[in-house]
């Protein structure tokens, strides 16, 4: 009897009489990784990404997710996903700009004024423009998620004045404008994985690292350091990746459901960062890290130290990259 009905609707799906929207969904099972703790706001949007997929899908999705770096730091997922091995990654534009050498616009210091600046040009033609060059790279760029801006901790003293930044060990992203900006300032910086950073802190291998205040919060760093200094020096997006390799066996209803259901997830998860933000600047002076911001004639000495990062990155990023970028920043500003 069991066999019977099996058969039966067996036949009946063959024949596309049963549940046809769902005809072209396929049973998947999608791995997603990311560097930071589930608790982070990509957590709150890898979750509403979810259920998205669960609703389209009828649950005929299951979304996989690993945290705190499980699956490999961002790059070493990012390769998987080229390679098709990995379907997803939510990660850092920064350590991929040796794959695609224009993402090195986003980390440009003093770029974006606000986060409105942020969203706008990310969800507008720039962000399309980047996604599009992606492609080129086995990469399909689903939504840009916010990773946001960043500030220094360390372990030796507060950040009040240019000055402060003499020679102290900072771990900076894998990346070469990260890399010339720490320089600039006068500090020793060391290129490093972000799996590799709490350790590195509290050994004392390094004295600082810059990271929003969600993640400074989340990943615990206020274990490690005492100083927390409002730089806000760069905002870093998020970029959800899926494999190109992978995403063109999908059907187009698929895709459309990956695309849609990782927007669903950005708003939830811009959102939550926004939110959390202050609370986890508030959470980790509670934990014991002294909190200081910079005034505003420091702040241009700092902007003025750094200015020529510009220029040297000009042509490896690209100049017509940069100029575009500029163009729609004067737009927004009304420039
Ligand atoms: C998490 C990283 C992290 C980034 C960094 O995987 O490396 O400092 O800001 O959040 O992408």
């Amino acid at each position: 009897m069991k066999t019977l009905t099996k058969l039966t609707l067996t036949t009946a799906l063959v024949a596309g009489v049963a549940m046809p929207a769902l005809a072209d969904i396929s049973t998947r099972t999608i791995t997603v990784s990311n560097g930071v703790a589930e608790s982070h706001p990509v957590g709150d949007g890898v979750e509403a990404m979810r259920a998205c997929m669960t609703e389209r899908t009828d649950g005929a999705w299951t979304l996989n997710a690993f945290w705190s770096s499980a699956l490999g730091d961002d790059l070493t997922a990012t390769q998987a996903l080229r390679s098709g091995t990995q379907e997803m990654v939510v990660t850092s534009s920064s350590p991929l700009v040796g794959i695609e050498p224009a993402l090195g616009v986003f980390d440009l210091p003093f770029l974006f004024s606000d986060a409105d600046e942020a969203d706008a040009i990310l969800d507008g033609d720039f962000g399309d423009f980047i996604a599009e060059r992606m492609e080129n790279s086995g990469l399909v760029n689903l939504a840009y998620w916010e990773n946001g801006f960043r500030n220094l901790t360390n372990s030796v003293r507060p950040i009040t004045r240019l000055e402060d930044f003499d020679g102290m060990r900072v771990r900076v992203m894998q990346n070469n404008i990260f890399l010339d900006t720490f320089q600039a300032l006068g500090t020793n910086a060391t290129p490093m994985a972000f799996g590799e950073v709490f350790t590195a802190l509290e050994t004392r291998a390094i004295d600082a690292q810059e990271n929003p205040y969600v993640t400074i919060d989340t990943s615990q760093f206020y274990e490690v350091q005492d100083y927390l200094s409002a730089t806000q020096h760069a905002y870093t997006p998020f970029m959800v990746l899926f494999s190109a390799p992978i995403f063109n066996t999908y059907s187009e209803t698929e895709q459309e459901i990956l695309r849609d259901c990782a927007v669903v997830g950005r708003d939830v998860q811009r959102s939550v960062s926004r939110e959390l933000s202050d609370v986890s600047l508030n959470n980790v002076q509670e934990a014991g890290m002294a909190f200081n911001e910079l005034d505003g004639a420091e702040l241009n000495r700092i902007r003025a130290a750094v200015e020529g990062v510009y220029e040297k990155h000009a042509e490896s990023i690209g100049i017509d990259v940069i100029d575009m970028m500029q163009a729609e920043l004067a737009k927004l500003r009304g420039e």
